[in-house]
């Protein structure tokens, strides 16, 4: 098993992953990833400097624990490890926060206090819920899932959350509601990521669902991660998790959730929809236009960033639970 060692995030120099201007960044990234003798060849920054980006990163990380959660034993035992904290929290994707994986610091200006969730749309009980609500009138559990991104790299993450099918039970959905719509936080003037500014990018992010994939056991909303609340950078304080598909299907920093009669407009569907289809199951056998998916790069140790090549499974590994919706 051959491990790659390239030096952390704040060890690489900016150019060389990306600026964050437009939204074409994401290509370059992927090219400049894809390249790691590149990135590994960069010369690591000073122990001092190290250590004082290490400490801040690991405050963003250090967050309330959540009391009483239960572990649900349908979903601990995995053949790969859990990827390290501190790793999963500096390796992201929010594009509100720049077009490269380096947003955890940036992400700190997320306002995320007295936070709602407006749940709306073709319902019978429609309800606007602050995060004491949802903690208090959900269960909550810790589910161990896999994660796998459209760009080819994965992670084994620790969950905090309740199921997307209690939702739907509060709510009520009613008959002529197809499809589910989630709207992440959107604000100019806080969230500065690639062409913010330049109005032509779909903003905000929002991502949907058919209304039985989201009542489907697995899909599930995390309000926290390795035990505590989530962090900025993982899309605090509440996101979606849809194990089965590409990461971009997860929603982060989610404020509204509307029922629907037909299917919605989504953000990387709109802007590339050739690359980034509605449906998004992981599937190796279908290959991204640009790169294969039959591989991923998994990324488990810390705190150094390194991964481990693996076949990617179709929907990930969770065929059992979920190809019963693709059925034709
Ligand atoms: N609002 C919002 N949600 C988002 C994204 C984003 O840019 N903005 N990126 C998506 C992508 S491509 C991935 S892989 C995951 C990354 O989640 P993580 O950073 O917690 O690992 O979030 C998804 N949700
Ligand atoms: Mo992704």
């Amino acid at each position: 098993m051959a491990f790659l060692h390239i030096p952390k995030p704040w060890q690489i120099k900016e150019n060389l992953v990306t600026s964050p201007s437009i939204y074409f960044n994401r290509r370059r990234f992927l090219k400049t990833a894809l390249g790691a003798g590149i990135i590994a060849s960069i010369a690591p920054l000073t122990g001092c400097q190290k250590s004082l980006a290490e400490s801040t990163l690991e405050k963003t990380l250090n967050l309330a624990k959540i009391p009483g959660i239960t572990p649900n034993p349908n979903w601990q035992n995995l053949d790969r490890p859990i990827t390290s904290e501190i790793l999963a929290g500096q390796y992201n994707n929010f594009y509100e926060f720049g077009g490269n994986k380096k947003i955890w610091l940036k992400a700190q200006n997320l306002p995320t206090e007295n936070w709602r969730v407006e749940v709306t749309g073709l319902v019978k009980y429609p309800q606007t819920y602050d995060l004491d609500d949802l903690k208090a009138k959900f269960p909550l559990e810790e589910r161990i899932y896999r994660f796998r991104c459209v760009e080819a790299w994965s992670m084994v993450l620790p969950w905090v959350g309740f199921p997307m099918v209690a939702l739907l039970q509060a709510v009520e959905p009613d008959s002529r509601a197809k499809f589910v719509r989630f709207t992440s936080f959107y604000d100019p003037e806080i969230t500065t990521g690639p062409g913010f500014h330049l109005g032509s990018l779909p903003w905000p992010y929002q991502e949907s669902l058919r209304l039985e994939e989201m009542a489907n056991e697995l899909a599930f909303f995390a309000v926290g991660i390795y035990g505590h609340d989530l962090p900025k950078q993982h899309g605090a304080p509440i996101r979606m998790v849809i194990p089965w598909k590409y990461g971009f299907k997860g929603a982060k920093s989610i404020v509204k959730i509307e029922f629907l009669e037909t299917q919605p407009p989504t953000y990387w569907n709109t802007l590339v929809p050739n690359e980034y289809d509605f449906e998004a199951n992981v599937n190796p056998t279908k290959p991204h236009p640009r790169w294969s998916q039959a591989t991923e790069r998994f990324i488990s140790n810390g705190p150094g960033l390194s991964w481990e090549v693996k076949e990617t499974l179709p929907y990930n590994g969770y065929g059992e639970y979920v190809s019963y919706l693709y059925s034709v």
